[in-house]
């Protein structure tokens, strides 16, 4: 059985060359993006056993997503397939210094007409962890209601869920990733989301509204700082820091997913929050430095080197 599962929509990634404005790029480079196909991506290349839930078209984009998925290490196994609406794409550029340029292709994709009829019972059965993220529920109506499919079978079975909202406003406005993502964090054991999202989401201060998620469900809210520093807090009333190693910029985008990855990594190895905060911001440190949303991804002895650099040469 896996030991995590994801689910969401993955895309086939065109990234610019790197440096160069989108509208003025010639050399694309393929690749994958999707920030939940990204966490179970991560936590292949960390050892674990990660299967990734989604739909892709039954197109030469999908197999190309696939393909890329499996050399991962992601368990594949119940992706399904829609012989009527294409893979998503996504176009973006890279640059450290300024706002990345992203162009999705991504609505009427095969990801978007996800449904609960696709999400089988089996594909959970004895995971210990689902995560997923507040993308998923904005894709559709019907993505929506196979989150909610996946979070009541991961009760069933006790099954952890872990939640990233994500928020992408590219996707949708902030009222309406209020509406659909907001009430889902209630849903969530542990959650991993920006400060600002949270805020987003439930119109308090972050601190605040993870005070308030921690005397519901939730036994974990991890925020991540805008000055990129994280605070794990806990239901026993625990509050770890962590600030970010600092390293130089190539690709930012992707370090949320890797820091999930790492801290879930963590988790499942049943190590304590100030180790989980201190491998999540070692796997996005390291997501960072290169191309792609994955193309840094550390396997587990890649990341134990990493962090004792991090933390015997200082910072
Ligand atoms: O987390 C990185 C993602 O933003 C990227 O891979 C694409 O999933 C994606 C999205 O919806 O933006």
């Amino acid at each position: 059985a896996p030991e995590a599962v994801t689910c969401g929509e993955a895309m086939l990634l065109m990234l610019a060359e790197p440096g160069v404005p989108l509208e003025r790029a010639v050399a694309f480079r393929r690749s994958v993006a999707g920030a939940e196909s990204n966490v179970a991506a991560g936590l292949a290349r960390l050892g674990h056993h990660a299967r990734w839930l989604g739909r892709l078209g039954a197109d030469p984009a999908g197999e190309a997503v696939l393909r890329e998925l499996r050399a991962d290490g992601v368990d594949v196994a119940y992706v399904d397939r829609d012989a009527e609406a294409p893979t998503g794409l996504l176009l973006r550029d890279s640059h450290p210094a300024r706002a990345i340029d992203v162009q999705y292709y991504r609505a009427g994709s095969a990801a978007s007409r996800l449904a609960p009829e696709h999400i089988r019972a089996e594909a959970l059965e004895g995971a210990r962890l689902l995560h997923i993220s507040g993308i998923t529920p904005m894709l559709s109506p019907s993505a929506a209601e196979a989150t909610a499919k996946l979070i009541e079978l991961a009760r069933a079975g006790g099954t952890t869920v872990s939640f990233d909202p994500n928020v992408r406003r590219k996707l949708a406005a902030p009222a309406a990733w209020a509406a659909t993502v907001g009430p889902l964090l209630a849903e969530a054991d542990l959650i991993l989301a920006g400060e600002d999202e949270l805020e987003l989401l439930t119109g308090s201060d972050a601190d605040e509204a993870a005070a308030e998620l921690l005397r519901g469900r939730a036994h974990t809210v991890v925020l991540k700082r805008t000055d990129h520093s994280a605070t794990a807090l806990t239901a026993d009333g625990g509050s770890y820091q962590q600030p970010h190693f600092s390293v130089p910029l190539a690709d930012p985008v992707g370090a949320g997913d890797a820091f999930a990855a790492g801290y879930l990594s963590a988790w499942l190895r049943g190590l304590p929050a100030q180790r989980a905060l201190a491998e999540a911001a070692c796997v996005a440190a390291l997501v960072v430095q290169a191309a792609t949303d994955t193309d840094g991804l550390p396997s587990a002895a890649a990341r134990d080197r990493a962090l004792a650099a991090f933390t015997d040469g200082g910072d």
